[in-house]
C-alpha cells in the first residue's frame, strides 16, 4: 500500500504520560470496572458478593485512553491500565482478561507502577505468567489471551499498553474458558496454581 492508498490518514501527535504518577492527564476515555462487573471471574464468588453488599460496589480497575480513530490496521491504540490492590478471598485482584478479536495481534505492556503478573494462555492450552514490576515490559504474542493480576498488596498496578488499532477485545471466550491458573496468597506467599 502506498501512503496515498492508506485510508483515513491522521497527523502526528504527542501525548504526555506521567511516568511517576502512572497517568495520562489528557485522556478522553475512562473505562471503569467495579466489583459487580467481576461476577463469575473469581474462584470464591461468595467473597466477591460480600464486597458488593448494600450500596457498596468498590472500584476494581480503570482504563484511561485517547482512542486513535479509526481503529484500523496499521495504527496503534494505547492506554493506561490501573488495577486496584486487594483480594477476593485468597485470590488477588485481576482484570477480566481477553483475546483480541483479531486474534493474530500482539500487545506490549510496560509496567509503570506497582507489581504483579501478566497471566497468559492460548486456546491450545499453553499458559504463562510473567512477573511485572516498574520498568518491566511484557510482550503478549498474537493468539495469547492476557489478564493482569495485582499482587502488590497495597498499591495499584499501572501499565502502559500498546496494541494494533484493529485488534478489538474478545471477552466472551475467556468468560467461558477461564484461565488454567489463578494467583492466590497462601500463608503470606504468592502462589500460582
Ligand atoms: C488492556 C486491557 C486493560 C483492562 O488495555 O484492556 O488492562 O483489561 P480487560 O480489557 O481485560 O478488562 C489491553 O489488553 N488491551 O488490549
Ligand atoms: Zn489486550
Amino acid at each position: 500500500m502506498t501512503p496515498g492508498e492508506y485510508p483515513n490518514p491522521i497527523d502526528p501527535f504527542a501525548v504526555l504520560i506521567d511516568l511517576e504518577k502512572g497517568t495520562m492527564p489528557e485522556h478522553t476515555n475512562h473505562l471503569v470496572r467495579l466489583a459487580s462487573d467481576m461476577r463469575g471471574y473469581y474462584a470464591d464468588s461468595r467473597a466477591l458478593e460480600s464486597l458488593i453488599s448494600g450500596d457498596a460496589d468498590p472500584l476494581h480497575y480503570e482504563v484511561f485512553e485517547i482512542p486513535v480513530i479509526p481503529e484500523q490496521a496499521g495504527q496503534l491504540m494505547y492506554c493506561i491500565s490501573k488495577l486496584q490492590p486487594g483480594k477476593i478471598g485468597d485470590e488477588f485482584f485481576m482484570t477480566k482478561g481477553h483475546y483480541h478479536t483479531v486474534a493474530d495481534t500482539a500487545e506490549i505492556y510496560l509496567c509503570l507502577k506497582g507489581g504483579g503478573y501478566m497471566l497468559m494462555k492460548t486456546a491450545g492450552g499453553k499458559c504463562a505468567a510473567e512477573k511485572m514490576a516498574r520498568g518491566t515490559m511484557v510482550y503478549v504474542p498474537p493468539f495469547w489471551a492476557h489478564r493482569s493480576v495485582n499482587t502488590s498488596g497495597d498499591e495499584p498496578l499501572i501499565s502502559f499498553c500498546v496494541y494494533p488499532g484493529n485488534a478489538g477485545h474478545n471477552y466472551g471466550d475467556i468468560e467461558a474458558e477461564g484461565f488454567p491458573k489463578r494467583i492466590f496468597e497462601r500463608d503470606g506467599k504468592i502462589v500460582i496454581e
